[in-house]
């Protein structure tokens, strides 16, 4: 019989990656969707067509309970959350509601639906390298202490903990993937590798003049969404549940993504097309994140696949594609 999955945040970049690779591996998959008219069905729905979905919120534990009820899965992936980082400094109490609390909430709703033996459901934790926040080890590990610096960051923290505690107090298979920054043509353009693809695709054909950024001296590890599900799926394929980072050990600034994604286009004097504005900076910056994931190669056998300037050229083009169907 097919293996059974239910993704939380399928509408997400993160979501329509792992639903694919699920349903290529035979799956059955259940996606938990909220609102009652969410906008980006069609589009799931034209990605990964196998696709069952049902409606839901992770605030909302009784909907939780109902799509346990309705998907009966072997594993559950909670990729649903507020995950923009600017945005949780606004909305701190809601960020904290969605992708703090809806952990509690969806990991206690699956440990009234296992019954007797909560182990039965796999649980995947999208636990985020926003947790480590201010540097104090470079790279990051698993046992490198938090010190978020958003309420995002805070949030997570909090879910990641109750991921462990849950592992812990009730034998749950309940793993967590810290992961890095990854990317790809579906990430949502609020985020800033998004913003500069589009922007420079525009630029390239001539409907925009420049972009505006906020701090281009922040470092991240920048991998690839699509190598970065095949990591989740490969946690939960193990015997016993663990914590894992996820990254590609390489960090890169913002100033180095605009400069491979201009080159690509064949523009050399980028920094004209780049202005600065004090709306983007952020209360408190993460400046440098850089990930150590010996553990997940050698325990998973995970690698990423995809390389950096490789990734920056993979969004340009899928823009320039974009921008032009569109003009
Ligand atoms: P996206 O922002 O693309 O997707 C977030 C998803 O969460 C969307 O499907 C959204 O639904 C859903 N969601 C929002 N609020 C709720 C709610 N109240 N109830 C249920 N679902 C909700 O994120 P990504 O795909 O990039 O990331 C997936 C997960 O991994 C997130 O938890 C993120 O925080 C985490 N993460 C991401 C990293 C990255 O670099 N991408 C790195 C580390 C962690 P809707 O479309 O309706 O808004
Ligand atoms: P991040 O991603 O906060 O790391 O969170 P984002 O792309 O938003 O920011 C990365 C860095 O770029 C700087 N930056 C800007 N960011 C945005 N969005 N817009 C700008 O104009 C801009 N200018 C500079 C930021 O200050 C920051 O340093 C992402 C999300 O996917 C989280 O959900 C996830 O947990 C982490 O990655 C790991």
């Amino acid at each position: 019989m097919s293996k059974r999955a239910l993704i939380t945040g399928i509408t997400g970049q993160d979501g329509m990656y792992l639903a694919r690779l699920l349903v290529s591996k035979g799956y059955e998959v259940f996606g938990l969707v909220r609102g009652q008219n969410n906008p980006k069905v069609p589009f799931v729905r034209a990605w990964v067509p196998e696709i069952t979905l049902i409606t839901g919120d992770l605030q909302d534990q009784s909907s939780l309970l109902r799509a346990l009820d309705r998907s009966q899965p072997d594993e559950v992936y909670n990729l649903g959350a507020i995950s923009f980082v600017a945005y949780s400094w606004e909305n701190a109490h809601l960020t904290s509601q969605v992708t703090g609390m809806g952990v509690l909430n969806l990991l206690e709703a699956i440990r009234l639906h296992a019954g007797a033996d909560p182990s039965r459901v796999r649980f995947y934790q999208a636990s985020s390298s926003e947790m480590f926040g201010r540097v104090q080890q470079v790279p990051q590990r698993e046992d490198t202490l938090l010190w978020p610096r958003s309420p995002y960051g805070v949030a997570k923290a909090f879910g990641h903990h109750m991921t462990v505690n849950y592992r812990e107090s009730y034998g749950m298979h309940a793993s967590s993937g810290i992961l890095f920054n990854h990317e790809s043509p579906l990430r949502g353009p609020e985020f800033v590798t998004r913003k500069i693809s589009t922007s420079v695709a525009r630029i390239a054909l001539g409907l925009q003049d420049d972009l505006t950024l906020g701090n281009l001296d922040a470092k991240r590890d920048w991998g690839f969404a699509g190598d970065s599900v095949d990591a989740m799926w490969r946690m939960l394929q193990q015997d016993a549940p663990d914590d894992y980072v996820v990254s590609t050990n390489e960090t890169h600034s913002v100033r180095e993504f605009l400069q491979v994604a201009f080159e690509h286009v064949g523009i050399t004097d980028w920094e004209h097309h780049v202005r600065q504005d004090p709306e983007f900076f952020r209360p408190a910056e993460v400046d440098l994140l850089i990930g150590d994931s010996s553990k997940a190669r050698d325990v998973l056998g995970w690698q990423p696949e995809v390389q950096f300037a490789d990734l920056v050229r993979m969004m340009v083009d899928s823009d320039l594609e974009q921008q032009r169907t569109a003009a």
